[in-house]
């Protein structure tokens, strides 16, 4: 039977990106719609009045909630929520907005989650997929929500959708065609109560899946393969490191498909133009997928070649006077940091902290003590950060992110790199890890424009 709204109540929970699109698209559908936010105001909206939306701001009233048909919730609204909650126990049903999107899309879903690489990995299978002609949608967590595809879709389109913990925790039906666990490390243990939770989350991504769906999976990560355990998926794996007969891995140079004792060339290595192995992790992982949807190898090697990388996620933004400066912004947890680091052999200065998220800091000293001249400690974090790494590397904390980025800068020279990579969330200092990134992108320019002003005299 069709899903149908049609003069059903539903609240909406969250009134930015992702609860716009659902409060807009179930007000097409024929529902009555309200949009709750904490905030006390949200941008002047005619779309929403033209569509009779009722908003309510000032928080989540509880009648509102448990009055309703059905509860569609933004990824940034926890369900642990006392309104919400209070609705859960009248058995009023609370989906994410994938689910609601997922309920009338017609095309299929290639759904990629993991802890990190995923807006990376997004981002290069859609490109693959477009560039061997295939209909792609890509969104999601990255981009545009999945309810805002809805009206495009068609049966030949696939959509490329970036999923969170945040966005897999309150699904039901979603049922991806093919879907992509790239890793999972400590992260969120601010919104989820434990890593465990946090793991169940991650994991629902293969649940509705069956035989006839492709589960991709990082051999090299034992936590995804403990994950992705019990789906019912074909699994497809992929390895940069670990032996294994089949799937796709790094072979003379080259990402290739290893099937029934034959090797299928995909991707030459030599076409990926990002800082770092772990990226190469993503391009193998997105090179698994367009191999599963029948991409031509050609097509999906011309993506990579043309394909620079994401803003935030190690950008190379200029070299200065023999110092590289490099944006990892988005390296917001532990683990990432630290992959991160060691993407670089020596004379490393990284610029760490901001608003502490849990995962263990002392996990980065001995890479730290090999190859980092000094840290730069920022935000929240930065006596966190002097305890966990004193003594492995020298450590520098810094009142302000510029006081950090000239500090860095200082230490690096003559021929060093600065990399912002903070093993930490912003939202101590920023609005975001965009914001973040871009602020230090600002700064580098300013740096770089100083020497060259040097250099002119
Ligand atoms: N709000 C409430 N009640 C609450 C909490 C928040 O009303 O209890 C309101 C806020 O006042 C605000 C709105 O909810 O108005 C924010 O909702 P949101 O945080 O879901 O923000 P969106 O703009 O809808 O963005 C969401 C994703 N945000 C999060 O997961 C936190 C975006 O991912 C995503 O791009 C977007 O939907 C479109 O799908 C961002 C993100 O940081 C990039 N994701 C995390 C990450 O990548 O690590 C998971």
């Amino acid at each position: 039977m069709t899903f149908s709204v049609e003069g059903k109540h539903v609240t909406v929970a969250g009134a930015a990106r992702s609860g716009l699109a659902a409060a807009e698209l179930l007000a097409r559908r024929g529902a009555q719609v309200t949009l709750s936010d904490t905030r006390t105001q949200v941008p002047e909206s005619a779309r929403l009045r033209a569509l009779d939306i009722r908003v309510e701001l000032g928080g989540h009233r509880t009648d509102t909630f448990t009055t309703a048909d059905l509860i569609v919730l933004s990824p940034g609204v926890a369900i642990e929520q006392p309104a919400i909650a209070a609705a859960r126990r009248r058995g009023v049903p609370v989906i994410a907005e994938i689910e609601l999107a997922s309920r009338w899309l017609q095309g299929r879903v290639i759904a990629i989650t993991g802890t990190k690489g995923k807006s990376t990995t997004t981002a290069l299978t859609g490109r693959m997929l477009a560039a061997a002609g295939f209909k792609v949608a890509v969104g999601g967590n990255i981009g545009a929500p999945l309810c805002a595809q809805v009206v495009d879709s068609t049966p030949d389109t696939l959509h490329v959708v970036e999923t969170s913990s945040f966005q897999l925790e309150t699904i039901d039906t979603f049922h991806p065609w093919i879907a992509v666990m790239l890793n999972f490390s400590p992260d969120h243990l601010d919104r989820h109560p434990t890593i465990d939770a946090y793991g169940r989350a991650k994991a629902r991504i293969f649940e509705n899946q069956d035989e006839t769906d492709w589960a991709v999976i990082n051999a090299d990560d034992p936590s995804v393969l403990e994950l992705a355990r019990r789906g019912r998926a074909a699994k497809r794996y992929f390895a940069r490191r670990a032996a294994i007969d089949e799937g796709v891995v790094i072979e003379n140079e080259w990402i290739v498909e290893r099937r029934g004792g034959a090797a299928q060339p995909l991707v030459p290595l030599d076409a990926v133009h990002l800082i770092g192995p772990h990226l190469v992790n993503d391009v193998m992982a997105a090179a698994a997928v367009g191999a599963i949807a029948g991409a031509a190898p050609a097509a999906m090697a011309s993506a990579v070649d043309t394909f620079q990388g994401l803003e935030h996620v190690m950008e190379l933004v200029a070299e200065v006077a023999g110092v590289r400066f490099v944006n990892d912004s988005k390296a917001t947890n532990v683990e990432s940091a630290l992959r991160s680091i060691e993407s670089f052999e020596q004379r490393l200065v990284p610029i760490i902290g901001g608003r502490f998220k849990g995962g263990d800091l002392t996990l980065l000293r001995q890479p730290l003590s090999s190859r980092a001249r000094a840290v730069v400690a920022i935000g929240e974090a930065r006596a966190k950060v002097r305890e966990a790494l004193e003594g492995a590397v020298e450590v520098h904390e810094a009142a302000s992110f510029e006081e950090a980025i000239a500090t860095a800068h200082a230490l690096a020279q003559p021929d060093g790199v600065v990399l912002l990579a903070p093993a930490c969330a912003s939202f101590d200092m920023f609005q975001d890890y965009a914001e973040r990134g871009r602020r230090f992108k600002e700064e580098v320019a300013r740096i770089a424009r100083t020497q060259e002003e040097i250099d002119r005299r």
